[in-house]
């Protein structure tokens, strides 16, 4: 079978041609494009969006060519979480979708959480406190009365392909707006809060059918009509479809791009006093799981890192300096990444020096040393996170996976597995493209019977590097201890 993977991070888009069958899985790239925000001005300042139209584009010329290398059976579309657009009663779409690090969500979840207690929402969603949360975009929007229908990015991109509008429900549980134990729409929530229900487009299931290319569509781009498959549509999801963890292991994943998701998967939400307090999210996975994970800030520090250097006429190559950031010493200076600081986009090397001045440690200066210190806090946030998730559910972790382009990062995945203290097992690169693959090959017609099946092809056909925890616990404990008074070295 061959299948179009279309994976759209929040730094690139790729579309990956798959080919599964029995004992084979492999995906390679046929098209890949940046990805970003654009801020547009207009009257009262400026709006941070992502460039839709473009996006599309790119899919249908990513598309065309996966089937040119060979003839598709079809497609699937996973894609960065909560962002959606609005549709007219016609289907039309009102306005450019607005990029979640858009500052318009300041202050709105405090005002609904005045309203609805934060235990409240987190027992009916599930969800943790992310301040870009849909239903936090969805109050910042400044007229709602023209809009019929919401789309999530991938549904969005789906109705365009296909005629047929729907809410897949992976991304859903993304939304605080659905409600993670009927895994239905939180109907009664979103009156409460003031959001007119009939946004909410019917919810289906990843492995089901969306509908085939628009005929029109499909002879312009002299492709078959091909059948659409939702699948994990959140690119999370889809991510944790391909971690190749051995059946009964206790594992924890990683999921390492612009965001590192960090977490466990269970079978049902865990939705107690101290998950909420740690703010951890139940997410819904690919056959009912769960992701019980945090978001951890990720490579985008790193990143926005380059772009700042290369915005004022410095620029540094990621290859060399992670070369000059592992020759500075470990934990030398470390910050706590998940601080709101880091979200917005802008100059990341001034914040990480003013996190370090602020907590009197030795300032880094140097693009290494700034780079050692991001990496070096990234592990820190891992530790910290991969224990919570074992002490909140009491299950241990004896190995943890990281799949995503971090993968690429072996001074940041040796320095993870010295962190959390177990073995670190890194691959596959491509992990969201994998799992959205076999997730189509199965509502196709292959014999992958549930995400067991699926994690033994992925063992089967792809190398795994293994990373052994280095044995220097004591100075991982005190350089905790240096960000955050509660942990006791
Ligand atoms: P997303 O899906 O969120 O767009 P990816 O999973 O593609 O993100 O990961 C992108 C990140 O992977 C980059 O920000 C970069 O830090 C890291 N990365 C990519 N290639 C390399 C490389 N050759 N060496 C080290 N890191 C890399
Ligand atoms: C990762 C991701 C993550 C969300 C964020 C908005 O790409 O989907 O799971 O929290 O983007």
């Amino acid at each position: 079978m061959r299948l179009a993977a279309v994976d759209l991070g929040a730094s690139s888009g790729r579309v990956m041609a798959g080919t599964v069958g029995p004992g084979v899985l492999s995906v390679q790239e046929v098209h890949r494009f940046a990805n970003g925000g654009v801020r547009v001005a207009h009257a009262g300042g400026s709006t941070l969006h992502w460039d839709i139209l473009g996006l599309y584009r790119e899919l249908l010329t990513g598309v065309q060519a996966a089937h040119k290398a060979g003839a598709l059976d079809g497609l699937g579309i996973d894609s960065w979480a909560v962002d959606y657009g609005l549709l007219d009663a016609s289907g039309a779409l009102l306005g450019n979708p607005v990029n979640y690090r858009d500052a318009r969500t300041e202050g709105v979840a405090e005002r609904v959480l005045e309203s609805v207690p934060a235990r409240e929402l987190f027992d009916v969603t599930g969800l943790q406190q992310l301040p870009f949360n849909t239903l936090y975009q969805l109050l910042a929007e400044r007229d709602l009365s023209a809009a019929e229908t919401m789309l999530l990015i991938p549904d969005l991109l789906n109705y365009w392909l296909t005629g047929v509008r729907g809410a897949e429900r992976t991304n859903a549980s993304t939304t605080q707006l659905y409600d993670v134990r009927s895994r239905e729409w939180a109907v009664d929530l979103a009156t409460r809060v003031g959001i007119p229900p009939r946004l909410l487009p019917p919810l289906r299931d990843p492995g089901t059918v969306v509908g085939t290319l628009l005929p029109d569509l499909a002879a312009e781009l002299a492709l078959p009509e091909l059948p659409v498959v939702a699948v994990g549509s959140h690119d999370t999801a889809s991510a944790v479809v391909g971690v190749p963890a051995e059946p009964g292991a206790n594992f924890a994943y990683i999921s390492s791009g612009t965001w590192s998701l960090v977490g466990l998967e269970l079978d049902e939400p865990e939705l107690g006093d101290a998950a909420l307090a740690a703010n951890f999210t139940n997410e819904g996975g690919v056959d009912g799981t769960i992701r019980f994970l945090r978001n951890v800030m990720g490579l985008w520090v790193l990143s926005e890192s380059l772009r700042t250097w290369e915005a004022q006429g410095t620029p540094v190559a990621l290859p060399s300096v992670l070369a000059q950031a592992a020759e500075v010493p470990a934990l030398s200076a470390v910050v706590d990444i998940d601080a709101p600081v880091f979200l917005p986009p802008g100059d990341m090397p001034s914040r990480i020096r003013q996190a370090c001045a602020e907590t009197g440690q030795r300032v880094p200066e140097t693009p290494g040393e700034i780079v050692r210190c991001v990496l070096d806090s990234l592990a820190l946030a891992y530790r910290r996170t991969v224990r919570q998730a074992s002490e909140l559910t009491g299950r241990p972790v004896d190995v943890v996976h990281v799949v995503g382009g971090g993968v690429r990062n072996e001074l940041l995945c040796q320095l993870t597995a010295d962190a959390c203290g177990v073995p670190v097992l890194a691959g596959p690169v491509e992990a969201a493209a994998l799992g959205n693959v076999l997730v189509q090959a199965r509502a196709l017609g292959a014999d992958l019977p549930d995400l067991a099946a699926m994690r033994a092809l992925i063992r089967d056909t792809h190398e795994l590097r293994r990373y052994e925890p280095s044995g220097r616990e004591a100075d991982w404990a005190l350089a905790a201890a240096r960000i955050d008074p509660k942990v006791v070295a």
